[in-house]
């Protein structure tokens, strides 16, 4: 298997969970910019879609975006989840709204958007964090173990801390358990992030 990200980007939930699963794979860092992997082969030949995170299976096959590789990775490894039935469709509802309520808020942080953009994205950011925070009642979000979820909620926690967005605190002391785990510090320093 093997893992394409870039540093501090959104992959950083995957190759969090490869490391918490234990498990040997590859890894490539890729020039998102410039869209060429560190090895130097185009990523577009990769994926057509030209963003990670991306992971070509042992077969060939390869997978993107980040609620199916988070999932793909917590049915491989059940560790990185909750269960199946109604708790898999649970995480998958985490999975979703951490994608598309959270980590996509922060367009005008990444994309140079004006300061109005910014401030209203920072409160509607902290206001989708709040869902979490106020229905948090264990170590992590789905019980005494982390998921997948918590470290794609990890990551845009670490974007929050960047952009000096102010997270709920019962998120903050989340995202110090979670930084706090040798596989995340492992992780950290294998993207030049420590
Ligand atoms: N729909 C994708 C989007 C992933 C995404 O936003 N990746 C960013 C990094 S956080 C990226 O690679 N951006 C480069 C680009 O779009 O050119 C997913 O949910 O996985």
């Amino acid at each position: 298997m093997k893992f394409y990200y870039c540093p501090g980007a959104c992959s950083l939930a995957g190759h969090i969970a490869l490391f918490e699963a234990g498990v040997v794979f590859e890894s490539e860092s890729v020039d998102l910019k410039r869209k060429v992997t560190a090895g130097g082969v185009d990523f577009n030949t990769i994926t057509s879609k030209g963003y990670v995170p991306a992971i070509v299976l042992d077969d060939g096959e390869v997978l993107t975006e980040n609620i199916a590789v988070l999932d793909f990775l917590a049915q491989q490894y059940p560790q990185l989840g909750i269960g199946d039935g109604l708790s898999r469709t649970r995480l998958l509802e985490a999975l979703a709204y951490i994608s598309t309520e959270i980590h996509k808020s922060f367009k005008p942080f990444w994309r140079g958007g004006s300061d109005a953009d910014k401030a209203a994205a920072a409160e509607y950011i902290v206001k989708r964090m709040s869902y979490f925070a106020d229905s948090l009642q264990t170590e992590y979000l789905f019980g005494d173990s982390p998921s997948v979820a918590d470290f794609y909620l990890f990551v845009t926690m670490m974007w929050a801390e960047k952009f000096g967005i102010a997270a709920p605190a019962q998120l903050l002391a989340l995202y110090e358990r979670l930084k706090a785990r040798p596989a995340v510090q492992r992780t950290l320093e294998a993207e030049g992030l420590r």
